[in-house]
């Protein structure tokens, strides 16, 4: 288990920290060395993998089924793939599981900043957008969340910084055998 490749599959709403915290965990996997790291943020996904697709449920499951599959052949050839979609959809969080598991780890990180806190950040405008109807299809506004039942872990940014998210989730994955 040591040397297996392995994925780190965030989860969570739009603006819940999922980028910052992925990549607060690239620059600790880089810093300890031994093993290539590849982000797959959700933001290039969406620029460079998937620039034809929506938010439709189908086309969610399509982004999230293409960044699966490469993040298993990272996992195949001994890598790290850390990915950061919102990953709505259980059923399909479960196949890229599923698939990954095949040829290396999988651990998912639900990070649960509840809605409410997301909201009222705002970071984008996004959520007011969503509100007045201007973006349609909108994550736990106009559309759903699954929660994870099973993550290996929940990361709630109310009560941690992204360095110490990163921190936990570096733990995690010693505790786990990873590293
Ligand atoms: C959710 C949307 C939407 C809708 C645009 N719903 O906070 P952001 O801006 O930077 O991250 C969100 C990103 C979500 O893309 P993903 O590829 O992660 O979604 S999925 O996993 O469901 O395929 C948000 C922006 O795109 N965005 N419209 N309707 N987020």
């Amino acid at each position: 288990k040591h040397k297996q490749g392995l994925t780190v599959f965030f989860t969570g709403l739009s603006g819940s920290g999922k980028s910052t915290i992925a990549n607060a965990l690239m620059v600790k996997l880089m810093e300890q060395g031994g093993r290539r790291v590849t982000l797959l943020d959700g933001d290039l996904v969406r620029k460079h993998l998937s620039s034809e697709l929506g938010f439709s449920k189908e086309h969610r499951d399509i982004n999230i089924r293409r960044i699966g599959y490469v993040a298993s052949e990272i996992t195949k050839n001994g890598g790290v793939a850390i990915c950061a979609p919102i990953a709505p959809y259980r059923q399909t969080r479960r196949e890229v599981r599923a698939m990954v598991e095949e040829v290396g780890g999988f651990v998912e990180v639900h990070v649960a900043t509840p809605l409410e806190v997301c909201e009222a950040r705002d970071r984008k405008g996004l959520y007011a957008k969503a509100r007045k109807g201007i973006i349609k299809e909108f994550t736990g506004i106009s559309d759903p969340y699954e929660e994870p039942e099973n993550p290996e872990l929940v990361i709630d940014t109310q009560d941690c910084s992204p360095e110490e998210a990163a921190n936990r989730i570096l733990l995690k994955l010693e505790h786990l055998g990873y590293f």
